[in-house]
């Protein structure tokens, strides 16, 4: 009891905390981190987050909400304007942005636009600068980099972490919790996302299908799970499709003699049993839709699209 009298006190604290940055920087890797399970995907290669992703870290003194967005990009698809606008929504609801930027690179002008929008559509909110990846590179070193996007806008404050080595994690929680507002627990304590874990799983299918496949052939790729359930006892059966755009591209992810449609497959079981809890059995088709990144009624019926 003592605990819900301390939660509505004046002294607790909570908000939603987006976290920003361009593709590949590491915000599902530090959204992972901090709820200690792998909620989000993670991928070598950019653009592994489409849509919004909460991540609810609840303690005594503070209840974090936060947000994964997917980077900004330029992108010639209807899709891309979906993926923007997920990012932008994030900012404009947000109580604290944390723009996190690769410490091993300078910033260049990918990172300038999305200063640029952030001072446009949330310039009111407050910010911090996070810079990641610092295990890639020497404290010396990383100093001109640090400088250049300290640069980039105005920030309250700023940290350098790893979020693979965790190192930072801590300083950064007691940061983030100083700068948000007095509030209520918008959540259930033992809540941690508000994701369904069929959707996760999707993420996860696509992010081994970007680990596996080159080029184009993987952004070209919807994943949508249509069945997840307990079939026996113990074991959880997954079905997805696999949306494509082209035959060609159909062809390259079964691979020759389904040897590129079994890999993706074994990679993204090992994902999903991680995250479920249980043993899974993966059943994956592949189907062409054509052009479905510019179809605005494929778009709209699977929930990548803003338009009423
Ligand atoms: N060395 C190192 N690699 C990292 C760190 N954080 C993330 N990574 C790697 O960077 C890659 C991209 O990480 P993600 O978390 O998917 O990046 P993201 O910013 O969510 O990318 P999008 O969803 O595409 O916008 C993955 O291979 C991560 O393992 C870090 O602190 N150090
Ligand atoms: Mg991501």
């Amino acid at each position: 009891m003592v605990d819900e009298i301390n939660r509505d006190s004046k002294s607790y604290k909570s908000g939603y905390v987006a976290l920003v940055g361009k593709p590949n920087v590491g915000k599902s890797t530090i959204l992972n981190g901090f709820i200690g399970q792998k909620i989000a995907a993670v991928s070598i290669k950019p653009q592994t987050t489409r849509k919004r992703q909460l991540g609810i870290l609840t303690r005594e003194d503070a209840q974090i909400v936060f947000v994964d967005t997917p980077g900004l990009h330029s992108g010639e698809f209807k899709l891309s304007e979906f993926i923007n606008e997920e990012a932008r929504y994030a900012l404009m609801d947000s109580d604290l942005i944390l723009y996190v930027g690769d410490v091993s690179q300078f910033p260049d002008e990918e990172d300038r636009k999305l200063a640029e929008e952030i001072l446009q559509v949330a310039g009111q909110v407050r910010r911090l600068l996070v810079l990641n990846k610092m295990d890639l590179v020497e404290t010396g070193l990383s100093e001109a980099h640090a400088k250049a996007y300290q640069e980039l806008l105005s920030f309250e404050d700023s940290i350098r972490i790893s979020a693979v080595t965790a190192a930072g994690r801590e300083d950064l929680l007691t940061k983030i919790i100083e700068m948000l507002p007095e509030g209520p627990q918008y959540f259930p304590e033992d809540q941690i996302t508000a994701t369904y874990e069929r959707e996760i799983a999707e993420d996860l299918i696509r992010a081994a299908a970007l680990f596996h496949l080159r080029d184009e052939v993987p952004y070209s790729m919807f994943v949508r799970v249509n069945e997840y359930a307990k079939r026996e006892e113990d074991i959880l059966y997954v079905h997805a499709t696999l949306f494509v755009e082209r035959e060609s591209q159909k062809g390259i992810v079964i691979g020759m003699g389904g040897s590129m449609i079994k890999m993706i497959g074994t990679s993204a079981r090992k994902e999903i049993e991680e995250m479920s809890g249980e043993p899974v059995y993966l059943d994956l088709s592949v189907k062409v839709e054509k052009n479905w990144r510019n179809n605005p009624e494929f778009l709209r019926r699977y929930g990548l699209s803003h338009d009423e």
